[in-house]
């Protein structure tokens, strides 16, 4: 008996392999060797709803998916939105961060030179940065200390920059970088250029004992502007370093 069990299972779970193989029912029933009758409520139709049901959602899903998809693109077609909204802003700000790095760089070298330039006693004024001397010297000794401080003499080009300059020198005069030591009266500033605009004192330039060749700048509050002077008298000094941009 218990071998016939036995041999009913293997026989039953044939029959299963047998259907999902598509085979004839009846003609694996004639071929049991199984001599019980077969339960009647075998699990075929469940699969078979299972089966219909699953497929029933593909096709929903893949309705939904459709519906879906088309939508998206109408959105960005109707609002402009472009594919690849999300790489290009990405990149843009990579960029930016990569130019802000950069400017703050050379933001950061600037004030650390500025710095420098401050404790030397250069003043910065207008894009430009200016050291007045203690010391006195010559014109021509006193220009090629400004050379050496990678300067020039001032240029004075406005009557701001020669108001500021008056207030530095505090009373004190000091040379600036113009002379007619090349032609007599025809006056030039170091850089080459004839002079424009001038802000002689009083009575100058007078060319006194026909022996002055350069100027120098007074400050006092009886007597402010320009005066021409004996170029190898010793005086202070005002550099200028133009286009300190920031
Ligand atoms: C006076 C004026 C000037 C002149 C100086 C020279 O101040 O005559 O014009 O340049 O003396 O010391
Ligand atoms: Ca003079």
């Amino acid at each position: 008996m218990r071998q016939l069990l036995i041999v009913c299972l293997y026989a039953r779970a044939n029959e299963r392999r047998y259907k999902t193989a598509d085979f004839n029912q009846q003609t694996t029933q004639s071929m049991s060797p199984c001599p019980f009758p077969r339960r009647r409520h075998y699990k075929e139709p469940c699969y078979r709803v299972a089966a219909v049901g699953f497929g029933l959602l593909c096709i929903l899903l893949l309705a939904a998916v459709t519906v879906l998809a088309t939508n998206n693109t109408q959105l960005q077609i109707s609002y402009n939105i472009p594919n690849d909204n999300f790489q290009t802003n990405y990149s843009n700000l990579v960029k930016l961060i990569d130019q802000l790095q950069k400017e703050n760089a050379a933001l950061q070298k600037k004030l650390a030179d500025l710095a420098k330039h401050a404790q030397l006693g250069w003043v910065y004024f207008s894009s430009s940065l200016y050291f007045i001397s203690t010391e006195k010297k010559s014109w021509t000794d006193s220009r090629q200390d400004c050379s050496r401080k990678g300067a020039d003499l001032v240029i004075i080009s406005s009557r701001e920059e020669q108001e500021f300059i008056i207030k530095q020198l505090d009373g004190d005069k000091a040379w600036i970088g113009l002379s007619d030591r090349s032609t007599e009266r025809v006056w030039k500033w170091v850089d080459g250029t004839a002079l424009t605009t001038a802000y002689w004192a009083k009575g100058e330039p007078n060319d006194a004992g026909n022996e002055e060749d350069c100027a120098e700048i007074w400050s006092s509050a009886d007597r402010k502007g320009w005066n021409d002077v004996t170029c190898s008298r010793k005086e202070r000094w005002i550099c200028e370093k133009l286009d300190f941009q920031w």
